[in-house]
């Protein structure tokens, strides 16, 4: 318990000073491509989260984006996953619609989801076993649906890449619509709190989704990669999350799929 009260506060904390420090000057760069952006607000809130952690918790682990020695070999103990800004994108063209994501795992396992969405001020937080909220209110547990009434977390950009593109024009087709917000963990959040039935990404990293899993879990919700294994706190994976229905309504559609199942294969070993 002592965890997840602490980490509610150093979020909420650390969304403060984000909306501080955003109203100074700060620079952009280029990391792996144009369309990937950083900034020294990401690397200096990853900064005040990790000191924070490391000032009371000497001995658990953290892993965060935009550091190097804020990394992990192995998942023992208490780790924390740490993603300051998600949807940097958002932050630097909307200055909305981004968030702090942080999960506690113990030992592999889920135990504590904080998702901030900064600029509303309002929190996603779970516990394991002791369920899923928004700032004060109790999230129920998500109702099955089928893909024809379903709202889906989908970028259209995906359905662009060669190879890889079809499972993803196949959920299109069989949704009711779908939204992208930019933000992985805003997602994931908005699938816990029943705003979207179902959310799939081709690439994420442990920082955007190891809250989420603790979230959407908590909720009666499924999260794993899309040809349905679970995920890793130490790798990277595809993800899909969502009611069970349409969890697996999604992962049939790219298992089925020859090309995807084959790409996977070749390019990520699992
Ligand atoms: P980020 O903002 O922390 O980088 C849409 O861009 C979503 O995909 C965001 O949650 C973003 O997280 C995530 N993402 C993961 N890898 C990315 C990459 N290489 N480039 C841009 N966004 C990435
Ligand atoms: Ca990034
Ligand atoms: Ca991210
Ligand atoms: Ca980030």
């Amino acid at each position: 318990m002592e965890i997840y009260s602490f980490g509610q506060r150093l979020i909420r904390e650390a969304g403060q000073f984000i909306r501080n420090r955003m109203t100074e000057a700060y620079t952009i760069d280029k990391k792996t491509n144009p369309n990937d952006l950083v900034t020294d607000v990401d690397k200096e809130t990853e900064r005040f989260i990790a000191n924070r952690i490391q000032e009371k918790y000497s001995d658990h682990q953290l892993i965060g984006e935009e550091y190097k020695e804020h990394s992990i070999e192995n998942t023992d103990g208490v780790v924390w996953v740490i993603d300051p800004i998600d949807g940097t994108i958002n932050f630097v063209h909307q200055r909305a619609n981004f968030t702090i994501s942080i999960g506690v795992f113990i030992d592999g396992k889920p135990h504590v989801g904080l998702i901030l969405d900064v600029m509303n001020d309002v929190l996603y937080h779970a516990h394991a076993g002791h369920g899923a909220f928004i700032d004060d209110s109790r999230l129920p547990q998500l109702k099955q649906t089928v893909m024809e009434e379903s709202l889906i977390g989908l970028n259209p950009k995906w359905m662009l890449k060669s190879g890889i593109g079809e499972p993803f024009m196949d959920v299109a087709r069989q949704c009711r619509q779908t939204r992208s917000y930019g933000s992985a963990a805003l997602e994931f959040a908005y699938v816990a709190a029943g705003r979207l039935e179902g959310t799939i990404f081709f690439r994420l990293s442990p920082w955007d989704f190891a809250a989420g899993i603790v979230l959407i879990e908590e909720v009666g919700g499924v999260v794993t990669n899309a040809l349905g294994d679970p995920l890793s706190i130490l790798k990277k994976d595809s993800v899909i999350a969502g009611n069970t229905n349409v969890h697996q309504s999604i992962q049939t559609a790219f298992s089925n799929n020859e090309a995807f199942v084959k790409h996977r294969q070749d390019s990520y070993h699992i």
